[in-house]
């Protein structure tokens, strides 16, 4: 559920119920190939001979796994990102929709701080139903639109699901969070302004346990990242980056050429381009889809 210099919290299941213990690595789970992450499933053995008499000695294959955030066994992630403060950079939303979609990982959206901005709110928002991709509008300030997202991710969670609010630092993701689940009680960067320590917002994974009257599921909330973090952009390769925008599923195929890259911008010969130009496509993300293309396309030629 969590992890801070090699202590890891697991939650274990035993005929007991549910706890939460303490505990090291067996050293092989510290190599790199199989360090362990966030939200992986292990299991921990009695052994008399460590520190705390028991130690996680084994990992179960994942599902899948990020690099960023650095969490693994995700069914959703939330994408986070402000109306305003922090603008919005959506080129890394959509490198995130990617990754997400590659690893089979349901992609959701949520504009935050529509207190600040509401009209560009929804207008982030609709490009991203546009893409057939569920989105919300959220202002924790006000706390418009937090009743449905509620219900959207107590929903998402059912069957013990586990998800991940990811996004830059500083859009709001552990405030969000509160809001939605104020028995969580974040840090957020407010609260360590009024406490006038350093900056105390989230700087790892932590998982929690999200009860709802039927089931329990699992919330990640993510350290922020940078955007230097996806400037370079070589998680898979050229071929695999059409299937993670899904728009363009409905449009594979009627191109004039059978391998257009999409990134040519002549109506008559791409299906795409065409699309683009009648709204059913929205810009921003053609422009995502062909700067991430360029990118892959120029480090397969120093492959
Ligand atoms: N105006 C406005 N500010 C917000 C909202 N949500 C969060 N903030 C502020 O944005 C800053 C960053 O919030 P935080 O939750 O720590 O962001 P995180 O880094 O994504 O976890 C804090 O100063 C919050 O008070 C919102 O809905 N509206
Ligand atoms: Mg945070
Ligand atoms: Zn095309």
């Amino acid at each position: 559920m969590k992890g801070l210099g090699g202590l890891y919290e697991v939650r274990v299941i035993t005929d007991a119920g549910v706890e939460r213990i303490c505990c090291r690595a067996k050293g092989t789970l510290h190599r790199d190939e199989e360090k362990l992450l966030i939200g992986d499933n292990v299991t921990v053995s009695v052994d008399e001979s460590t520190p705390d008499g028991v130690v996680i000695s084994s990992l179960f294959e994942r599902k899948n796994a990020l690099i960023r955030p650095p969490v693994a066994n995700l069914d959703y992630i939330f994408i986070v990102f402000a109306s305003k403060k922090p603008a919005p950079v959506l080129e890394t939303v959509d490198k995130l929709i990617s990754i997400a979609e590659h690893n089979g990982i349901i992609p959701v959206v949520i504009v935050t701080k529509s207190d600040l901005d509401v009209g560009a709110a929804e207008r982030l928002a609709a490009v991203y139903r546009t893409a057939g991709i569920d989105s919300f509008v959220t202002s924790s300030e006000s706390s418009s639109g937090i009743s449905p997202l509620k219900d959207y991710v107590l929903k998402s969670l059912r069957g013990g699901r586990t998800a991940a609010f990811a996004g830059a630092s500083g859009v709001g993701k552990s405030t969000l969070m509160n809001a939605l689940f104020p028995g969580l009680a974040l840090a957020t960067s407010e609260i360590s302004k009024k406490i006038e320590r350093g900056r105390h917002t989230t700087r790892h994974v932590e998982i929690f346990d999200i009860e709802d009257s039927l089931d329990t599921g699992f919330l990640a909330d993510t350290p922020g990242f940078s955007l230097i973090d996806f400037s370079r952009f070589d998680f898979f390769g050229i071929k695999d980056i059409e299937s993670t925008f899904r728009e363009l599923l409905a449009y594979k195929g009627k191109c004039r050429y059978a391998d257009c890259s999409h990134v040519g911008e002549s109506e008559e010969e791409c299906a795409v381009a065409a699309a683009a130009a009648r709204g059913e496509i929205a810009p921003s993300r053609l422009e995502s889809y062909r700067s991430i293309y360029r990118v892959l396309k120029n480090k397969n030629m120093y492959d």
